[in-house]
């Protein structure tokens, strides 16, 4: 279902849209845009590094119960898009004390992890900016098609705590909605095979297992990335609520294998479909494999018209004990 929207046109390449919580699937007039009021200057063009990966699970909003990724602006940091040539993004930090944060930790071999993915779940991409001397953050623009793009920025400022802030960020042109896939248990990216079992609940410590193979022969040989040989990015559907999480243990501890079984203890925060993103690093190259997952309230009520995530379509790995009741 491929839907023509014409999005509203701006002159800049980029322009921010504070605060919205809409799906692109929604989106069926006008959006109310706010330009991003803040110059960046020259173009510092770089396109960061070969990627390493990124922060904590599931960093927590200033509530302390939220996911992340749902504030702008959390414990006095803002995320602040800024102009940006074409072909550009560009944001800053805004600290406590107002100004642009220039001091960051590095958290999985980089300072500033950035996350972004369309309203519709799709496009995902994690890249990593680089920091110029005012405090702008500048890559090659990960936002890669017209629609509505919520872009996380996932970091530690220097004597804070470890943050995700979210901004949604229009980009114009005619927008061609993606529908979600069906959830599945297996997904395929360039002939490889990545396999989903566990049976994910809400509001508790869930282990999924993701099993890598290349034409059918398990991946033994799994590459470190980011500090991990795996990097797990859930995205709720509806509001984008983002979870990060890593397998258990670090590359080099016992029990934390190079493949071909990568092992996560998600929580999800509520019953939901979700988006599931697992970057994995083999012969030097960086592979995401995508699925849909539905989390259920135990005895709960399903939501209409997506099944269980070890009941997907297209499942030819049936796990056992999932968990109908
Ligand atoms: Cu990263």
């Amino acid at each position: 279902m491929n839907t023509a929207t014409r999005l509203s046109g701006f002159a800049l390449g980029l322009a921010a849209v504070f605060g919205a919580a809409y799906g692109v699937g929604q989106l069926t007039g006008p959006v109310n845009v706010v330009a991003a009021g803040h110059d960046s200057g020259d173009s510092g063009h770089d396109s960061g590094g070969a990627g390493h990966d990124s922060g904590d699970s599931g960093h927590e909003g200033a509530a302390g119960h939220l996911p992340g990724g749902l504030l702008v602006s959390d414990r006095g940091y803002t995320l602040v898009p800024v102009d940006a040539p074409p072909g550009e993004f560009a944001f800053r930090i805004d600290g406590p004390d107002g100004g642009p944060v220039t001091d960051y930790d590095v958290t999985h071999d980089e300072r500033m992890h950035l996350i972004v993915a369309r309203r519709d779940l799709s496009g995902f991409r994690h890249v990593h900016p680089k920091l110029t001397g005012d405090g702008t953050w500048r890559i090659a623009s990960p936002l890669d098609s017209p629609g509505v793009w919520r872009v996380f920025a996932d970091f530690t400022p220097t004597g804070g705590h470890p943050l995700t802030l979210g901004v949604d960020v229009t980009v114009p042109g005619t927008l061609t909605e993606r529908e979600l896939p069906a959830p599945a248990t297996s997904a395929t990216v360039d002939g490889y095979t990545v396999s989903l079992s566990g049976v994910p609940q809400p509001g508790t410590s869930t282990m999924l297992t993701l099993t890598v193979a290349r034409d059918g022969t398990p991946v033994t040989d799994l590459e470190p990335y980011l500090g991990a040989y795996g990097h797990l990015v859930a995205l709720r559907r509806g509001d984008l609520a983002y979870l990060h999480v890593h397998p258990e243990g670090s590359p080099g501890d016992e029990g934390s294998g190079p493949g071909p079984q990568l092992s996560f203890a998600t929580e999800f925060p509520s019953a939901g479909v979700y988006r599931l993103y697992l970057d994995f690093r083999h012969r030097a190259v960086v592979r995401t494999a995508e699925f849909t997952v539905q989390v259920k309230d135990p005895g709960g009520a399903t939501e209409p018209g997506a099944g269980q995530a070890t009941t997907g379509p297209e499942d030819g790995h049936g796990v056992p004990g999932h968990g109908h009741d």
